[in-house]
């Protein structure tokens, strides 16, 4: 079959998913479709205030435009083997010009595992808005993962459970893209599926953040209110594959600096996670994944390494 893996298809967008619908059967069933068939879907009018998600937008955005010297009050430390912490990333695109990506990645949730050293202090109001972000985006989260359970014909608690229950992690990253002249040249987030169970992503207006799907590259247009829904590797294991993983990219804008703000949610390193065991105890539901603890899978991932 020929591939057209690095062309875009104009004609497809990721599915959107309008949350305020009453029947919430039909959206149970739009969500597990959509988790089947593409891994990645958008949602609309779901609970997280729109004003919530326009003033999480102007405080990071704030921030990555401090002089360097604030940005480094919460910079990664150099001996740290946690991601957490500001960095910068350059690289030289092919004709030996700096391009550079900037992160800022923190822990929103549970509290145990919130390092306040991590966040902002500038702007003010970063900590605060970013706290309320964190409690929305949590029950969103697991109101899909409860939808996503119920279409494996489980508990709606199971997934949640899979990942953890309330040891489960919300790792928050904000990518800052400034524009490059030949985005072609340089890619703002290589290829890649998320090693995590699902992702909650927000972005400003500028394009970038692309699905391959049937050969093709597809952007992923977000409204300036929605959220975009990723599914990880966690939630395709613990599915025993029902749920896919996609495979993402993010380019870069000629003109505009593109900002996203992509929320992980995961298991603690050490929890074990694998098919969820309802699914894999009939004669013929075979796991057709091993088991890891996160911490090893994690690892496993990042250096490239096979897993089962
Ligand atoms: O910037 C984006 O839209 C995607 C970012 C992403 O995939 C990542 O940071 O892992």
């Amino acid at each position: 079959m020929e591939t057209n893996a690095n062309q875009e298809n104009a004609s497809l967008d990721i599915p959107v998913i309008d949350l305020s619908n009453q029947d919430e059967e039909l959206v149970a069933r739009a969500v597990v479709k959509a988790s089947e068939e593409w891994g990645i879907f958008q949602v609309v009018n779901h609970s997280v205030p729109p004003e919530l998600i326009r003033r999480l937008q102007e405080v990071g955005k704030e921030f990555f435009e401090l002089p360097e010297t604030e940005k480094e009050a919460v910079a990664k430390p150099k001996d740290s083997m946690d991601t957490e912490g500001y960095r910068t990333m350059y690289h030289k695109d092919l004709e030996g010009r700096d391009a550079w990506v900037d992160h800022l990645f923190h822990r929103i949730w549970p509290p145990s595992r919130v390092t306040y050293r991590f966040w902002p202090k500038n702007p003010r109001e970063y900590i605060e808005v970013t706290e309320e972000y964190a409690s929305h985006l949590k029950k969103l989260s697991e109101k899909i993962m409860e939808w996503l359970s119920e279409g494996l014909g489980l508990r709606r608690e199971a997934l949640k459970e899979g990942l953890g229950g309330e040891t489960v992690e919300y790792l928050m990253k904000i990518n800052y893209y400034p524009p490059c002249a030949d985005p072609d040249l340089v890619v703002g987030a290589p290829d890649h599926t998320d090693v995590n169970g699902i992702t909650l992503l927000v972005a400003n207006e500028a394009l970038g953040l692309q699905a391959f799907k049937d050969d093709n590259w597809i952007d992923a247009k977000c409204n300036p209110s929605g959220i975009i829904v990723i599914i990880g590797d966690q939630i395709l294991r613990m599915s025993n594959g029902k749920y896919k993983s996609v495979q993402h990219r993010a380019t870069r804008d000629k003109e505009k600096t593109r900002i996203s703000w992509p929320v992980f949610v995961e298991s603690s390193l050490d929890h074990v996670f694998g098919p969820l065991p309802e699914l894999i105890s009939g004669e013929d539901s075979a796991p057709k994944f091993k088991p890891y603890v996160y911490k090893d899978f994690k690892f496993r991932k990042l250096k490239k390494l096979s897993l089962d």
